[in-house]
């Protein structure tokens, strides 16, 4: 069977993971949050990540249940950590186009954040500038309905797409999450430096939040501390959890 035709069973089948890695104050580890990130523990082909099912999901029209799936599962998760204490914490999923251009989406992000009683600043939606220019129209109202439903946006992969820019000036995101990319190679790279500075500026003067991705090493981490004040994500922190390990990560950090 083609692994289009399975995935179409998997969601059904709760074969569908959602794995959580900290978002972090980088003075002291703290976890502010977590970004979602889907797994699919396929029957014979093991835990399989997002980079070998998304495109096909994308492709055959599942992604918008896949993502509704990701939404349920998240607002429930997180509800659930909030009540187990964890009060201020925050969630990150991702939505890709094709859900961002889907009518009902907007109202089905409200719909669930009030249904698992969540404070709506709690649950953050990340779009890349690649889905931001799918489609002008659809795109704007998308974003103004999930502004006035009070979430919180991030741009996913900044500086990856073909308008940055242009991204920051439409979306007004809360958050702007630096691609791993523009961190691999800091210290050394000086040209990567410039343009993380760069970043770092834009945001302060447009008042939005930085993530630094990818941060792998102590290096990235005091380097990006000279930058501003930020949060970070990264293998030097923790890798994406299962629910159970990153709920033990709280604790011993709590
Ligand atoms: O964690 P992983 O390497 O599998 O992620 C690969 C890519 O898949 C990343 O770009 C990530 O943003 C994307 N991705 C992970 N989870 C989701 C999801 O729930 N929905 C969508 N649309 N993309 C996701
Ligand atoms: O596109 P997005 O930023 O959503 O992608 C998230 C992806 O980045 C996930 O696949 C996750 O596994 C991966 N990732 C998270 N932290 C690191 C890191 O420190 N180094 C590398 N190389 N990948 C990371
Ligand atoms: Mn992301
Ligand atoms: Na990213």
């Amino acid at each position: 069977r083609t692994l289009e035709r399975e995935l179409a069973d998997a969601i059904d089948a709760g074969q569908l993971r959602l794995h959580y890695q900290p978002v972090v104050d980088p003075h002291d580890g703290h976890i502010v949050g977590a970004e979602a990130l889907v797994r699919w523990a396929h029957p014979e082909r093991g835990l399989l990540g997002a980079d070998r099912f998304i495109d096909v999901a994308e492709g055959c029209g599942l992604v918008v249940p896949l993502g509704s799936w990701v939404l349920e599962t998240a607002c429930a998760q997180l509800a659930a950590w909030h009540a187990a204490g964890a009060e201020g914490l925050q969630l990150a999923i991702n939505v890709s186009a094709l859900q961002l251009r889907d009518e009902g989406f907007p109202a089905r992000v409200a719909a669930a954040v009030r249904r698992h009683g969540l404070p709506r600043h709690a649950l953050e939606l990340e779009l890349t500038e690649v889905t931001l220019l799918a489609d002008g129209d659809a795109t704007h109202r998308a974003v103004a309905a999930l502004r006035a439903a009070g979430v919180r946006l991030a741009v996913d992969d900044f500086g990856c797409g073909y308008s940055s820019l242009a991204t920051l000036k439409m979306l007004q995101p809360d958050r702007m999450k630096i691609d791993r990319s523009f961190v691999r190679d800091l210290p050394h790279s000086a040209g990567d430096g410039a343009l993380v500075q760069a970043m770092f500026g834009m945001a302060r003067a447009l008042d939005v939040e930085v993530v630094a991705e990818g941060v792998e090493t102590e290096a990235h981490r005091v380097w990006l501390l000279g930058c501003g004040p930020h949060l970070q994500q990264g293998w030097l922190w923790a890798r994406a959890l299962p629910a159970d390990e990153f709920a033990a990560l709280l604790l011993t950090l709590a």
